[in-house]
This record gives structure tokens, C-alpha cells and sequence, in this order.
């Protein structure tokens, strides 16, 4: 296989500022652990003098950059060797931002769910909440228990240590102006499924091309190009005049999604495709209509043997259309309401309205895995996905996704000609009811008996960039 390049973004696009962009949001920390310390400020001023010593250790898109191409580098001639990357990020939630004092019509940051924060908004999202709108299955943590979240930092690392102590140190820097009142550690999944989320599948396969960044080489062919607005502030594809400071910053949704995994398993083998004689081939099939794509990332509208590895490719893995047709022509083989094609339907909606709703995941495995578990504390038990995405706005980007699309049955519906799509399987949820999925003309459907992925908590928050850490953040005016 060639060497993946990191080839300079064409001279006609918008240029971001690596040095600026915090490194989670366009490339993703790389790390086989993740640390998110989420922390409430206990004293404003002290916090705004003791934050630059740990700005010191974020790390910028730049960094990220530089460590993939070492990566890569170091695989290429020494495959054996452990490249030691030690990575730190921060973010705030609206809550944070009131803490430090950034309030007021200079310091609005234009987004009505970022400003409200996530438990408000946990009913529309689908999770169950009592008639008061508190989410029921949150954690106490989520729910203010130990503090409200003012901000999270996020420590990533090849190693335990080097996320942990990404983490520790800056808590430690900030003491005792900070503390941490929850902290998810996040790993990915051992050996061969290093990729792949807990239910099996391989993860991480589509996320957008973004304009203005270096891209590498193996970046799959067919995942959609973005202006650069689309994910960082302020730049071209971004139409809210926001603050100056909020210039190369993005917003990160954060969700801690508990995985029902053996209870989805058990699901797919009492619920094989019926015209497949072969029971567990059945169970496959319908696994990977759920999905749109086999267990090792083959998407089904390209072919449904699962044993072709030749589209696993990146110049074939995500490159591919749904058909135009409406009603069941239009889902042979991949359903309505499969996850992949609810949350980017491709050419089931215009290009010009699709480019706005694009996210850019950078989520991480957390749990032991299934057998693993230790007797004791049933939470540290618990295995999911803590899922995190980019956007430039909250309402178009991940919104989008949980509202519009994966909880409502009837998207797409009238476009296809049928009576209703049905949930995505995956995340789409009804506050704990139970779902209806894969409808077809004739108005068969699945029922899905219980939720197999439960939100435990969340927040959102803006990842503000470099300049502006190290300007309003610690008390001083953004440099004109
Ligand atoms: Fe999904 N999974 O790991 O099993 N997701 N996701 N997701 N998801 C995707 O194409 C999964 C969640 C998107 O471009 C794949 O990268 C699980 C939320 C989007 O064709 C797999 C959970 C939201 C895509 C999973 C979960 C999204 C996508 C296929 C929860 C947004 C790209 C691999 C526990 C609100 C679609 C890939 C495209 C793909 C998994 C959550 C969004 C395997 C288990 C909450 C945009």
C-alpha cells in the first residue's frame, strides 16, 4: 500500500490556521485513550491567572497534523515501534463562559442550544425526562450533582498514563480555582478491533473533507467536501456574525451513549432477515441494514457479501449513491432508515442543503468488554460510546442528525412516497417508548422492543481557539 500524504489544501481554497485550531476538531486526537475531566470553576479570577500555564500544553491542529505524519512515518520503517503521544484539549459550556464573566451582547456566541445546554434540551433529543424535562437516565454527575460543567478538558494519549496525566497536570495547574466533577475515560477496543465501537462495527469511516486543511491521501473517496465554516467559526460556510473571538473556534456536542450490547446481539439472532435461508447469515444481513454498512464497514448498497474486502478500500468504502427510486425501490438493499443513511443521506436531499448539517465525529470506545466485567460498581461496568462532534452550529450539525433525521419516522417519507421511514435503529429514540424501523411499502416494519443505545448524559460546549485562550479567556481583550 502507498504512504498516506498529508498533501497541502489546493491554493484556491480558504486557508485555516493550524497553529490556532484547537488539534481535537479537524483531526481528531489521535490516542488509544481519552480522558474527558469535565470541571466546574470555584473561583473566576484565580482561574483566568492560572489558565495560561496550562495553555501551555494545548495542542493545536498543527500538533496533531505533525504527530500523524511521525505515525505514519515511524509504521512505514519501524512498524513495531510506539510513537508516544501525550495530547491535550479544552472546551467551555455556556455555563463556563457565565462563570468567567463572558456574558452580554460582545460575548454571545449565536446559538441558542449551546446558550440553553444540553439537559434542556434532552426531551428533544428523545431522552427520556420526567414531566419536568429532568432526563431520567442521566447520570447525577450530567445533572449537576458535584457542580455544574463549566468546561472539559480532554487528555489523550497512546497510553493510560499519558491521557490521565494530560488531564491531571492541567487540573492540578488550576487548582484549587477548578474541580473536576466527572470524568469519563474512554478506550479503544483491543487488537484487531481497534476501530470498531462496541457492537461490532468499524467506526470512523466518513467524516468530511474539510477545505483549507491538509487532508491525507486514504481520506475516503466519496465522504463529501466542506467549506471550512461548515466546522470551524467564522470562516467561509459559517453566516453568524458572531464575537471576534469566536474566529477558529467550533462547538463540541458531547454524549455519553451507553451500548446495550449482548441485548442487541441477542436482538439480531431473534430477528434474522427472513429470506435468508441461513439463520446467522440472516442475522448478519440484518445487523447490516441497521447499519448500511457489514460489521467490517462494507457498505450494503454496494454489495451485500461482506467477504468482498475489496471495498474496503478507501477509494470504494464510501463512495456510493442510494438509488433515486421511491418506495421499496429506493431501499433495495440499504433501508430508509438505516443509520448510515439517515445521518447522511447523500443524494436523498439536495447537495446544497446537506453541506450545512455536516459534522466531523471524533468519539472514542469507553467500558471493559462484554465478559470483562468486575463485580462491584454496576456503572464502571457500563460500555458505549462517548461520542463527540464538530460543528459550527449546533441546530444544523448534530441537532440535525438526532432530531430531524434518526428520531423522525417520517423524513424523507413523503419524498419516497411512503407512509413513514421509521426510527433509525441505532440512535433514534422516542423518550424510552418503544420504535418502529424499516418500513416498507406494503407497511411491514421491525419493532424494536428497547433502546440499545441510552444516553447517560451530555453537554455542549465551544472549543474557543488558541488566540482566544490566551486573550479573553484569561482576562485580557482579543488582539485587533
Ligand atoms: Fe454513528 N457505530 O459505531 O456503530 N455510526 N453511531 N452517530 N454516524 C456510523 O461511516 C454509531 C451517532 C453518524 O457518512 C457508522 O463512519 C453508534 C450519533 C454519522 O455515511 C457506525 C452510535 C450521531 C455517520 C456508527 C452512534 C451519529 C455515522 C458507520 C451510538 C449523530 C456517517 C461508519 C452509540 C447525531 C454516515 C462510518 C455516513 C456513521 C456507529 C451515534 C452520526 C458503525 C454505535 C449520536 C454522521
Amino acid at each position: 500500500m502507498s504512504q498516506v500524504i498529508f498533501a497541502p489544501a489546493p491554493s484556491d481554497e480558504p486557508t485555516i490556521d493550524l497553529d490556532n485550531v484547537q488539534g481535537d476538531v479537524i483531526y481528531g486526537l489521535t490516542k488509544s485513550y481519552e480522558h474527558f475531566s469535565f470541571f466546574t470553576i470555584v473561583k473566576a479570577d484565580e482561574f483566568k491567572q492560572k489558565l495560561p500555564q496550562v495553555l501551555a500544553d494545548i495542542t493545536t491542529s498543527r500538533q496533531v497534523l505533525d504527530a500523524r505524519k511521525t505515525i505514519i512515518d515511524i509504521k512505514a520503517t519501524s512498524p513495531d515501534e510506539e510513537h508516544h503521544v501525550k495530547f491535550l484539549n479544552i472546551a467551555f459550556s455556556q455555563k463556563g463562559l457565565n462563570a468567567l464573566g463572558l456574558t452580554g451582547d460582545s460575548n454571545n456566541l449565536k446559538d441558542r442550544h449551546f446558550a440553553e445546554g444540553q439537559q434542556q434540551d434532552a426531551s428533544s433529543l428523545g431522552d427520556p425526562t420526567t414531566d419536568s424535562h429532568v432526563p431520567k437516565l442521566w447520570k447525577n454527575e450530567f445533572l449537576g450533582a458535584h457542580g455544574e460543567i463549566h468546561g472539559v478538558l480532554l487528555g489523550a494519549g497512546n497510553t493510560y498514563e499519558n491521557a490521565a496525566t494530560a488531564v491531571n497536570d492541567a487540573l492540578e495547574k488550576l487548582k484549587p480555582s477548578a474541580n473536576q466533577v466527572y470524568r469519563r475515560e474512554g478506550k479503544t477496543r483491543p487488537g484487531e478491533l481497534r476501530k470498531h465501537e462496541h457492537f461490532g462495527w468499524r467506526d470512523g469511516i466518513s467524516n468530511p473533507f474539510i477545505k483549507g486543511a491538509p487532508m491525507p491521501s486514504n481520506h475516503p473517496t466519496g465522504s463529501g467536501k466542506v467549506d471550512p465554516g461548515v466546522i470551524v467559526v467564522g470562516h467561509k460556510g459559517d453566516e453568524i456574525q458572531r464575537p471576534k473571538w469566536a474566529f477558529e473556534g467550533s462547538f463540541m456536542v458531547f454524549r455519553e451513549l451507553k451500548q446495550m450490547v449482548p441485548e442487541f446481539h441477542q436482538f439480531l439472532k431473534d430477528n434474522p432477515v427472513p429470506e435468508i435461508p441461513d439463520r446467522d447469515k440472516g442475522s448478519e444481513l440484518q445487523g447490516a441494514r441497521f447499519f448500511g454498512r457489514f460489521k467490517n464497514g462494507i457498505p450494503i448498497q454496494k454489495t451485500l457479501d461482506s467477504s468482498d474486502t475489496s471495498w474496503l478500500n478507501h477509494t470504494k468504502i464510501n463512495d456510493f449513491r442510494y438509488p433515486d427510486g421511491t418506495g421499496d425501490a429506493g431501499q433495495d438493499p440499504c433501508p430508509y432508515s438505516a443509520h448510515i443513511r439517515k445521518t447522511y443521506p447523500r443524494n436523498d436531499i439536495p447537495e446544497n442543503a446537506q453541506e450545512e448539517t455536516r459534522i466531523n465525529r471524533k468519539g472514542i470506545a469507553y467500558g471493559p468488554e462484554v465478559g470483562e466485567e468486575q463485580p462491584g460498581d454496576p456503572e464502571k461496568n457500563e460500555r458505549g460510546l462517548a461520542f463527540v462532534c464538530y460543528q459550527s452550529v449546533i441546530g444544523s450539525g448534530f441537532r440535525r442528525h438526532q432530531t430531524d433525521w434518526a428520531n423522525n419516522t417520517k423524513f424523507l417519507a413523503q419524498e419516497k412516497k411512503m407512509q413513514t421511514i421509521g426510527f433509525d435503529p441505532i440512535i433514534g429514540q422516542a423518550g424510552g417508548k418503544e420504535r418502529t424501523t424499516q418500513y416498507t411499502q406494503s407497511g411491514s416494519s421491525i419493532r424494536l422492543p428497547q433502546d440499545f443505545v441510552i444516553a447517560r448524559g451530555g453537554e455542549y460546549l465551544f472549543t474557543p481557539s488558541i488566540k482566544a485562550l490566551r486573550s479573553v479567556f484569561v482576562g485580557k481583550p482579543f488582539p485587533e
